[in-house]
């Protein structure tokens, strides 16, 4: 193969690189990894993934001598292309558990956002650019959404301008993309943000295209809503793995033999959904948590295979936590989830696991740092964490009834209660925890959660809109994203959702499957209602 197909890849093995893998890949290159600083040095072209944290990657830069490298690379301005911290590290510094210095090219310091002004930290979504400068690989961005997740980012300032080629708004402005010469670095991830994502990636990888000027113009947008497709997977009678859909989580046919019901493949329907404009999917595993998923290799299958196809954020669950198998082998939580972000998984989803930590927290006051939601947060970072809640609503006649928060309901219970909490429950809704889902919402989110799936048993695939009471409950409780999930029946119920709460995202599983409501007609409504989101 010529050296013009081949491009040079830094990965330092901190995370998942699959997808720009595949990504590279999908788009006819080949990928040489670097081994030795000198690689970096000979390379024709050099992509750096950014993953981790800030202080961890400046370690393994300085400690392998690739550091020195990349700065000396960069310096003679050979093709680069950094991803996400791949851009941060070339700041002189980051706050990150910090400060810790960078590699000093670009002037600046790299800071977290600021959740005080109601802006949730992670940033986690599609947001438009102001292009601000002729940058080539964003030719074809215009005015498209591109996929950000991070908690830092860089701003910028007078010293700094001559390498900012488009910025993002986001309780103030900060840089989304630089170039100078044939460096280049992004903040989002062009190998999450679909077809518009892949044209930044095909650029930068085959210059002569570049050579087809085009104007270069983009108008920073608002922090889209997203819309989610959900895959409930699980094996069925004959051990075949399948989408399946539960009424208030009975996934069973009330037929004679009972059979659990099958909505689809999950790799097929994952990559319907991809074509469809869905900006995420999640899988979840839903007898993981008696079930192990490491014992469990199809669902990594059903990973690796998506994310050969698939370029929007990937999320799985089901089963996240420490584990002892038969032959007395233990497992962490951290090699669990270390294995799903290996075939191709963005995010972990963790339910029951994360009921018990956050009754052993708010138990004890003490953080032991061995949950998994600590301990795999502190690995991948907390925007990689999701926690899964499965509570069931309970009526009250009084707040006073229970020591979990309870809220005045919109629509009274059977019997004329005006009052409900939420019960967190473990074990798909199997076992009723003494918990609330505000209770657990907040003692998660300290706990190195970074978003929240919020369910509602009492609403799942009923069809009949989302529990708005939960919803603005949970997503005013805390500061981290908040996705709303359980009864969607109609595009209406997605606008409601986001006019009504504070939820970021918006999940869905039955419409999708049944094919009642296309995705696009979803976003399709959602526009015209004004709600900014991805076409
Ligand atoms: O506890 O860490 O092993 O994780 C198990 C995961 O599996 C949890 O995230 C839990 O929510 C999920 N789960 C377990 N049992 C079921 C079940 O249905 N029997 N599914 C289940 C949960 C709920 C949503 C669903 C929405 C939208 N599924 O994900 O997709 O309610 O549905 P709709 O739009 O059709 O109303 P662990």
């Amino acid at each position: 193969s010529s050296s013009d197909s081949v491009v040079t890849l830094l990965d330092y093995g901190a995370g998942n690189v699959r997808s720009l893998r595949n990504a590279i890949r999908s788009l006819g290159f080949e990928i040489k990894d670097v081994q030795t600083p000198e690689d970096i040095l000979n390379a024709n072209r050099l992509i750096f993934p950014g993953v981790g944290a800030f202080a961890a990657a400046m370690d393994v830069l300085n400690k392998t001598g690739m550091g020195e490298a990349l700065y000396t690379y960069i310096q003679k301005d050979r093709p680069f292309l950094g991803i996400c911290l791949g851009l941060q590290l070339l700041f002189e510094s980051s706050e990150e558990n910090g400060p810790v210095n960078g590699l000093g090219l670009i002037p600046g310091v790299v800071g977290r956002f600021d959740s005080s002004n109601g802006f949730r930290v992670p940033h986690i979504g599609w947001n438009a650019l102001d292009i601000t400068k002729d940058s080539e690989i964003l030719d074809d961005v215009g005015n498209h959404h591109v996929y950000f997740v991070h908690s830092y980012r860089a701003m910028p300032s007078d010293d700094n301008k001559d390498w900012v080629s488009s910025t993002c708004n986001y309780g103030g402005k900060f840089i989304a993309s630089i170039r100078r010469g044939n460096v280049h670095a992004v903040q989002f991830h062009p190998e999450k943000s679909g077809d518009v994502g892949l044209s930044v990636l095909r650029r930068f990888l085959d210059p002569k295209l570049n050579m087809l000027k085009k104007p270069t113009e983009g108008k920073a947008s608002k922090l889209a809503k997203r819309v989610i497709a959900c895959l409930d997977v699980r094996a069925n009678d004959k051990g075949d793995l399948v989408v399946t859909k539960g009424d208030q989580y009975e996934v069973r046919e009330h037929t004679k033999e009972n059979e659990v019901r099958n909505l689809g493949k999950p790799v097929e329907l994952a990559g319907q959904y991809y074509k469809d404009g869905a900006d995420e999917i999640s899988f979840l595993n839903i007898t993981g948590f008696r079930d192990f998923p490491l014992g469990d290799l199809p669902m990594l299958q059903v990973l690796r295979l998506t994310s050969e196809n698939v370029f929007v954020p990937l999320t799985v669950g089901g089963g996240i936590r420490d584990f002892t198998d038969a032959n007395g082998r233990h497992y962490s939580s951290l090699e669990v989830a270390s294995e799903y972000f290996r075939s191709g998984a963005d995010k972990i989803s963790v339910g029951s696991d994360a009921v018990y930590a956050a009754e052993g927290y708010i138990k004890t006051g003490v953080k032991t740092g061995k949950s998994s939601l600590e301990q795999i947060s502190r690995v991948y970072g907390n925007q990689a964490v999701v926690v899964s809640i499965d509570p069931r609503r309970v009526y009250l006649n009084s707040p006073q009834d229970v020591e979990f928060k309870a809220i005045k309901v919109t629509n009274p219970g059977p019997n004329g209660e005006e009052y409900a909490w939420y019960q967190c429950t473990a074990n798909g809704g199997r076992e009723g925890r003494p918990i609330g889902a505000y209770e657990l919402a907040k003692a998660v989110e300290e706990l190195g959660a970074g978003e929240i799936l919020l369910n509602c048993i009492d609403c799942d695939g009923q069809g009949k809109g989302f529990d708005i009471d939960l919803i603005k409950l949970i997503s005013d409780a805390v500061s981290i994203p908040v996705i709303a999930s359980s009864g969607a029946g109609a595009a209406e119920h997605f606008s409601e959702v986001f006019n009504e709460t504070n939820a970021s995202a918006a999940l869905a599983a039955g419409i999708f499957h049944r094919k009642e409501v296309p995705i696009g007609s979803v976003k399709e409504h959602l526009c015209n209602e004004g709600i900014e989101v991805r076409i």
